[in-house]
């Protein structure tokens, strides 16, 4: 059963378990909602990338941070369907585009993005997006041009989240995801380990995700990928036991949703890969880029898939399995 009355204590008790037997745990529990050999596939583009208005102190795409990354300003429809297209000759089942934006400000930028979702949506991929802060209208627009999720990253603990970003507010994220709601998209929602925050911070945003009415239907879950010139580019590597605890507690936490190993997969050998799959890990980004920063490629995950017997999701498996209970 689905539980959105966690506490915070038994959230605190489910992470600090020692770390093998929460493995154990979780995978219990993966094994026992979902097909633990199945991992969705996902490409993400950046169609915007660089300066952006936000003190995110993370972001490499920060205006304000010189990071050196090759900003560029909204990319040709032709060319984001064409990338599209190859991400599912690769196997990819949902196509993510990234804007490096405050907000989506309503307008030419903001209609030739519609564009976009109807025309990746049309390949038959799980449209996603995220544009960043989205009012009610602008989400139903995206819903009517075929947008399957949007995400939308709390990161961090509420509390912790002021010390990472000043230019918005915690209430601003959750405002935004009600709005994605409301429309009917699904949510895509998680965090960011290695900040500098603490195992409460963790814990408390896994409480926040897992009580929310409705579970995201997807938790990435973020190592900081520290770059150079933002604020936190001498972050120490996060440790891989934190990673697959913060893995463990959101699976146990939320049984059903897809928890994607995200930012962070470059610098982990298989071996530890493979340690957040046994903790309920089934989702990555594939592509030798996540938005700005490299990700192992496609080869190298497709041997990766052999090795383990990992199996590509099939997408829109959520609404055909609705749709045969119907
Ligand atoms: N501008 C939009 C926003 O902030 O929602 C969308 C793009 S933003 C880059 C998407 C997410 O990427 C952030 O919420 C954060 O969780 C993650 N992210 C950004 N930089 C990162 C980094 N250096 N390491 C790990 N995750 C990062
Ligand atoms: C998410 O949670 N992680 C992705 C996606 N959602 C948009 C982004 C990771 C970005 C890592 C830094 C970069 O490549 O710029
Ligand atoms: Fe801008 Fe999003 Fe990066 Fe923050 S995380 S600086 S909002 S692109």
């Amino acid at each position: 059963m689905l539980r959105n009355d966690w506490t915070i204590e038994e959230v605190n008790a489910i992470y600090h378990k020692p770390v093998l037997e929460l493995i154990v745990d979780a995978a219990t529990v993966h094994r026992q909602y979902n097909t633990t050999a199945e991992v969705q596939v996902c490409t993400l583009l950046s169609v915007k990338t660089g300066g952006c208005s936000e003190d995110c102190s993370y972001c490499p795409q920060a205006a304000r941070y010189n990071t050196g990354i090759d900003a560029h300003r909204l990319m040709k429809y032709e060319d984001v369907v064409e990338r599209a297209a190859e991400a599912k000759h690769n196997g990819s089942t949902r196509f993510c585009m990234g804007a490096a934006w405050r907000s989506i400000k309503d307008g030419a930028d903001f209609d030739h993005v519609i564009e976009m979702v109807r025309g990746v949506n049309a390949l038959g991929l799980e449209v996603c997006c995220t544009l960043g802060m989205l009012d009610e209208t602008q989400a139903q627009r995206l819903k009517d041009a075929g947008l399957y999720a949007y995400n939308h990253n709390l990161d961090t603990s509420d509390q912790f989240y002021k010390e990472v970003i000043t230019t918005r507010t915690y209430d601003d994220r959750l405002t935004t995801l009600d709005n994605v709601e409301k429309a009917g998209i699904s949510v895509c929602c998680g965090g960011i380990i290695g900040l500098g925050e603490t195992d409460d911070d963790r814990i408390k945003l896994l409480h926040t995700l897992a009580t929310r009415a409705k579970h995201p239907e997807s938790v990435p879950v973020n190592a900081l990928v520290a770059v150079e010139g933002t604020p936190l580019e001498h972050q120490g590597k996060v440790n891989i036991w934190e990673m697959v605890r913060m893995i463990a507690t959101a699976r146990i936490l939320m049984p059903k949703s897809m928890v994607r190993l995200s930012a962070g997969r470059n610098d982990m050998s298989i071996i530890e890969q493979s340690l957040c799959f046994l903790a309920g890990a089934n989702s990555i980004f594939a592509g030798e880029k996540l938005l700005t920063t490299p990700n192992p490629e496609v080869n190298q995950d497709k041997l990766m898939f052999e090795m383990l017997g990992l199996v590509p999701r099939e997408s829109f498996k959520e609404v055909k399995a609705s749709a045969s209970v119907c």
